[in-house]
């Protein structure tokens, strides 16, 4: 692809480029990407792969686009000869938040590398208009805002297709829009398919404000992702979101295989269905309904066929995260569906002659998970340690009746936004050191044979202290506030919940700090950055974020502590924060409780740049532990087996941990009067109160074992070549976490495209 920007900007501006400014130049290089990506012809198969989200963190676009054309380098110097910034131009971009954190994110990766192998297969989800809520902090707590992003995008393409989607007493139309998905160097493409509602009304979501009328569902249907759901009406309008994608992801792929030639009986040979946790799995009594409605199969016929073509990934273990809906709820929002589901559940009784525990259809409710293991023809979890927790102990009786269905596939992430886009610094190395054969092999593993190659060690460190100087502009701009320039940085950012335990962090900042008063002096500054939101009905998570934002304000105006210890909590923590972020980490905090965290991304594009992870054996950390070796990465805390035994016999006792002297100090200074006097007391009470009486995530269970590896992990921080060969093995080993393995995983033993 050629591009000529002088021409184009006369062409649409009529003047120089020089003269253009950053959002002009945005404007103009999304529609050159658009309208190229337009010609691209779509992947081919006889097979496609439907992969259903109710979430797609997609990040911005452009840069990672221009990448994907192989013209970045391109049209970076041809802004420079017209004196601009393709930084700047890029940082125009709205950035659609239509997910909450890795499961959306982890979506956006796999279309990348889906597009990248040149497989068929699109995501279908939801064209929401208002994504997550923008994040503002007001009195050192989280305020939550609409964020919307619809009229300043520049992406989306209205498709023809549109369909009907009868709920009980009402019908609504839908209306399709697309983004190409492009795949790196490729001459073809994929899509993102999101479907909206043609009667939509923007006017319903208040200036300012996430809360709305849940009642118009007519109108409100695709306003928001994740309408709060702490009461009926959020949750009955998440049914009805749910019941809207599903269904018109289920008449998009009939259609459509029907225009490639399928008579329908033999669906499974033309369409196979990935179902990203269980927002989607009503799929399956859809595809059901649609073969015996509309297409006169006999309903034994149409289970059959849907057997053969859905598969479910399991995302989580957490019981509140696994969908149960009041079977009253399906049959208000599609009688139908409740009618499919309950004779689906009579079948698998009779096929299994099953009991209780692996129902659909319990005591009037409905497990999702359930109606997805039992007909999908596959069950995955995200990291080996969660799929083998799945296995033995979430779903074992499942596991009993199909061994065979279960695998696991770990995470992956896509080297083209989480190293190429975001740390050019470092990509520029690898080019220099490797060839530029990683950039499509994701082979880092070169690597290890300059691991004592002090050339090649500093000029890491140099990419490092490049990435890092990029980010303290970012937070400067973005923040207002100023890091110290040889500041170890420490990071925690993902969504804020008590088991990934950004409390048990809190509590070390306050140990340190105190450290610190007592006249330990440290050798250097020591900035901690945290990043991430707290969903809008979750109280705990706001009174963390609120104990963060004191913290960080206490600290900043103690002239003793401050200079060796600062506090960032980054507002409205993104995609675009995290490629700014991530690439300067020193450190990568992956602290959940051990068996909660089904896999962490984060883990993974930390250790891709270089920093080296400080963690519990949870999630893909073990994967990342085994790979690197135990000099090169800090483990701690109770192992998995551990916690899962505290829990069955109810043997955690959080008092009894509270009460340890060197633990009571860190859990009362959240209480301590001056405090209470800064910040709100009411949430500091709460705050301190849960974890002396509840600790449910069982931070004081770890804390002290974590202070104690933290404090070593800065120590090694200053035997400066040790720390930098840490670096470069994370890095080399990062290969095995490219969202490409995962993908060939996926299509090799799941999809068969
Ligand atoms: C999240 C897990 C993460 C995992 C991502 C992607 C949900 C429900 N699950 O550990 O918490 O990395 O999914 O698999 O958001």
């Amino acid at each position: 692809m050629k591009i000529d920007l002088e021409a184009r900007s006369q062409e649409k501006y009529g003047r120089p480029l020089a003269e253009l400014d950053d959002s002009a130049i945005c404007a103009m290089l999304e529609d050159i990407v658009r309208e190229h990506a337009a010609t691209m012809p779509l992947n081919e198969g006889k097979r496609r792969l439907y992969y259903l989200s109710a979430e797609f963190l997609i990040g911005r676009l452009l840069t990672n686009n221009l990448i994907e054309l192989g013209v970045y380098d391109d049209v970076k110097a041809q802004l420079a000869s017209a004196g601009h910034d393709l930084g700047a131009v890029e940082a125009r971009e709205v950035e659609p938040s239509l997910g909450n954190g890795g499961l959306g994110r982890l979506a956006a990766c796999f279309l990348d590398s889906i597009a990248t192998l040149g497989l068929p297969g699109d995501g279908v989800g939801l064209n929401y208009h208002y994504g997550l809520f923008h994040q503002r902090f007001v009195d050192l707590q989280q305020a939550a805002e609409p964020d919307g992003w619809l009229d300043r995008q520049d992406w989306l393409v209205r498709d023809e297709k549109a369909y009907t989607v009868e709920f009980g007493g009402f019908s609504v139309k839908s209306r399709l829009y697309d983004i190409d998905v492009l795949g790196y160097v490729r001459t073809t493409k994929n899509r993102l398919r999101l479907f909206d509602l043609e009667s939509v009304d923007d006017s319903l979501v208040p200036v300012n404000s996430i809360d709305f009328d849940k009642g118009e569902l007519a109108k409100n249907l695709t306003l928001f992702l994740y309408p709060d759901d702490s009461d009926d009406a959020g949750r009955l309008l998440r049914v009805y979101q749910e019941y809207f994608m599903v269904s018109n992801a289920a008449q998009l792929i009939l259609d459509e295989a029907m225009e490639r030639g399928s008579n329908l009986h033999d669906l499974p040979d033309y369409a196979v269905v990935q179902i990203n946790d269980t927002h989607p799995s009503m799929v399956i009594p859809e595809l059901v309904r649609l073969l015996v409605d509309v297409h006169g199969f006999e309903f034994d016929e149409a289970v059959s066929v849907v057997r053969r073509m859905v598969a479910y990934t399991n995302h989580t273990i957490l019981a509140e995260a696994l969908e149960k809906w009041p079977l009253e709820s399906l049959k208000t929002v599609a009688p139908r569906i409740a009618e499919i589901v309950i004779k689906l559940d009579e079948l698998e009784r009779a096929e299994n002659g099953s009991d209780d525990a692996v129902a659909i259809v319990r005591d009037g409710v409905v497990h999702m998970a359930h109606m997805a293991i039992h007909y999908g023809f596959s069950i995955n979890g995200v990291a080996a340690l969660h799929t083998k927790i799945l296995e033995d102990t979430e779903l074992h009786p499942f596991y009993e009746l199909y061994p065979e269905k279960f695998s696991n596939k770990t995470n992956g992430i896509t080297f083209r936004r989480w190293i190429m886009d975001a740390n050019p610094a470092l990509s520029g190395v690898l080019d220099d050191v490797l060839g530029t054969d990683w950039r499509t092999s994701c082979d880092l593993s070169g690597l290890l044979a300059f691991k004592d190659d002090d050339a090649v060690l500093a000029r890491l460190d140099n990419a490092k202290t490049q990435a890092k100087a990029s980010m303290r502009e970012f937070l400067w701009e973005t923040q207002g506030v100023r890091i110290p320039e040889d500041a170890i940085i420490d990071v925690q950012v993902k969504r804020i919940h008590e088991y990934k335990r950004q409390q048990m962090l809190a509590l070390y900042i306050i140990w340190k700090y105190l450290d610190i008063k007592n006249g330990n002096i440290p050798a250097r500054p020591l900035t901690i950055i945290f990043g991430g939101k707290a969903a809008p009905a979750y109280t705990i998570a706001q009174d963390i974020i609120h104990l963060i934002l004191l913290l960080s304000r206490w600290i900043a105006a103690d002239p003793v502590v401050s200079p060796y210890l600062q506090v960032v909590m980054i507002e409205n923590y993104n995609v675009s924060a995290a490629e700014r972020v991530i690439p300067a980490a020193d450190i990568s905090e992956q602290i959940s409780l051990a068996s909660k965290e089904a896999s962490g991304t984060s883990n993974m594009k930390f250790m891709l740049n270089g920093a080296v992870t400080l963690c519990t054996l949870d999630g893909a950390n073990v994967e990342i532990a085994d790979l690197v070796g135990d000099e090169n990465i800090y483990t701690f805390g109770t192992s998995s087996k551990e916690v899962e035994r505290l829990y069955a016999e109810h043997a955690y006792d959080a008092h009894a941990h509270y009460l340890r002297p060197g633990v009571k100090l860190l859990v009362d200074f959240i209480t301590n009067p001056a405090f209470l006097a800064l910040g709100n007391a009411e949430r500091l009470h709460r705050l301190h109160d849960d974890m002396a009486w509840k600790d449910w995530f069982m931070a004081l269970l770890d804390i002290e074992e974590y202070i104690q590896k933290k404090e070593q992990v800065l120590a090694d921080y200053e035997n400066r070549d040790a720390w930098r060969k840490k670096s470069l093995v994370n890095i080399a080993k990062a290969g095995a976490f490219s969202s490409d393995r995962t993908i060939r995983q996926y299509n090799e033993d799941i999809w068969h495209l």
